[in-house]
């Protein structure tokens, strides 16, 4: 990792996959001047402006439209005059245009340095440049928002917070100290206590926060879903072993949603049955089918009846419908002994499915006798399809294996996000807390001085967390995950 912020450095900042449009970053005392060298139109360089200019690429190409986002100044990401060229997203184009900035006086930039230069210039605190890494690693979207959390200053303020309070606290110490002789104080002991007990509390605060987002387990819920009658109530008693859901031959059984947990080798996750959804009337927007007389306690020619029962399947479909979002994993079961027809729907209505929510696997149900249906419908090779029968517990250990590998796989991911950043915190916390202890222990049984040396520890510590205080190793590891460009 070079840690010269002197020279200027460019990077495709956009993927290499083909796409509309792709974006090229340069930073560095020397952006303007580059840019200036081969684009004609005059910049502004006293605020950040947007304009399009011809960049030439030279024989064979000719020109090429680009837009310029120019930071004339320090305001910029890195702290230093930077610009962003956005073009078409063609990657021979963009490194076209790379190498004619390489041959201008800019450097290629190593993985993570436009990161790493927004630190050093003071834009961002290291946990802040960890976010940045969360947020571009993140793959779903509770790893974007714990991430975006984190570079809001989520963990930053409390920090800096007790930081200032500290340092205020050392040099009204340090004042005393300097007129120990004359027996004189510029604070008391119960405030030099208190405040020492306060950062104590506040720092105790964030290593709990840290722990949790370290290690804890958000409850991933798996939830079953699909049509009426499709054996999702009979899959989640199968399932768990318990006959804890209400199994009927009359579609519409469940009304409600049933969580119950689902065991595997010591561990359990939520699984969650629901309320059957008819495919065709999602997929076709028809009316819903008349009430039964079950739900409707009486005859359905009572126009009052039927709104009234109408409004319970609607609120099962809106409770179903929550459950499913909430939902990590759905399982979408489907009847294997419907007709070809209704499996069209089913599969339509699976394929919907699968594009509001990527974790959708297809369970086919009831399959003791039958083979596997033909699905009638393309799916894509990606599809996850398990055969069961709760009648005769066909295919229920390796479902539950399957969604227990998938279960450790996502818990795991989510805290590396930001596990990196609580497990290099939380050790400096402790030893901030540490000193803090001690410090305490000292204004009672030591004197202010050792006081103040363990404040100043403490400072320390604290201030490895954010980068105030910084070694070339936690930069070096941090750094070098970051991609190109970033
Ligand atoms: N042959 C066979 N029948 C099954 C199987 N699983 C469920 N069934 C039958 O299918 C019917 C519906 O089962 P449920 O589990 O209540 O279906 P559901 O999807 O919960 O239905 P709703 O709650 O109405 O949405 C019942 O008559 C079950 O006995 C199975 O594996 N094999
Ligand atoms: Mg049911």
């Amino acid at each position: 990792m070079r840690w010269d912020t002197q020279t200027t450095i460019c990077a495709i900042a956009t993927g290499t996959a083909a796409s509309t449009r792709g974006a090229i970053r340069i930073s560095g005392p020397d952006t303007v001047a580059i840019l200036q060298s081969l684009i004609s139109s005059q910049f502004v360089t006293t605020k950040a402006t947007r304009s399009t200019v011809s960049f030439p690429l030279g024989e064979p190409f000719g020109d090429l439209v680009v837009d310029v986002w120019l930071w004339p100044t320090h305001r910029s990401y890195t702290g230093a005059p930077s610009a962003e060229l956005h073009m078409v997203g063609n990657q021979i184009l963009l490194n076209r245009v790379l190498s004619i900035l390489a041959t201008h006086g800019a450097r290629i930039a190593e993985p993570g340095e436009f990161t790493l230069r927004a630190f050093l210039s003071g834009r961002m605190d290291l946990t802040q440049c960890e976010a940045v890494l969360g947020a571009i690693n993140a793959t779903n979207d509770r790893q974007f928002e714990v991430a975006l959390n984190q570079l809001a200053g989520g963990l930053s303020q409390p920090l800096r917070n007790v930081r200032t309070s500290l340092i205020e606290l050392l040099a009204d110490l340090e004042a005393g100290l300097d007129f120990v002789d004359e027996d004189i104080s510029f604070i008391s002991v119960e405030e030099v206590a208190a405040r020492i007990e306060d950062a104590q509390i506040a720092i105790q605060v964030l290593i709990d926060q840290l722990s949790q987002r370290g290690s804890s387990r958000e409850v991933i819920g798996v939830v079953l879903t699909g049509s009426p009658n499709a054996g999702k109530s009979s899959l989640l008693n199968a399932l768990t072993g318990n006959a804890t859901a209400i199994v009927h031959s009359q579609a519409g059984t469940t009304r409600d949603y049933l969580k119950t947990e689902l065991k595997f080798n010591g561990r359990s996750i939520d699984l969650v049955d629901t309320a059957g959804v008819s495919a065709a009337e999602r997929e076709t927007g028809l009316t819903k089918p008349e009430p039964t007389a079950r739900a409707a306690g009486a005859s359905s020619k009572d126009p009052t009846l039927r709104a009234s029962t109408n409004n319970i399947d609607d609120l099962a479909e809106g409770m179903t419908a929550s459950q499913r979002e909430a939902a990590r994993l759905l399982l979408y079961c489907v009847d294997s002994t419907l007709n070809d027809s209704r499996l069209r729907t089913e599969m339509n209505s699976y394929l919907n499915l699968c594009r509001d929510h990527a974790d959708t696997w297809l369970v086919w149900t009831k399959c003791e006798s039958s083979n596997l249906p033909s699905p009638t419908v393309e799916l894509p090779e990606t599809t996850r399809v398990f055969r069961t029968s709760s009648r005769d517990a066909v295919g229920l250990r390796e479902l539950t294996e399957t969604i227990f590998n998938w279960y450790d796989s996502e818990a795991a991911e989510s805290s590396m996000v930001v596990g990196a950043t609580a497990i290099r915190c939380q050790a400096s916390l402790q030893e901030a807390l540490r000193a803090l202890t001690n410090a305490r222990h000292a204004l009672d049984h030591g004197g202010d001085e050792i006081v103040a040396g363990e404040l100043r520890l403490t400072l320390e510590a604290i201030g490895s967390v954010a980068g105030e205080v910084y070694t070339d190793d936690i930069l070096d590891a941090l750094f070098s995950r970051f991609c190109i460009g970033k």
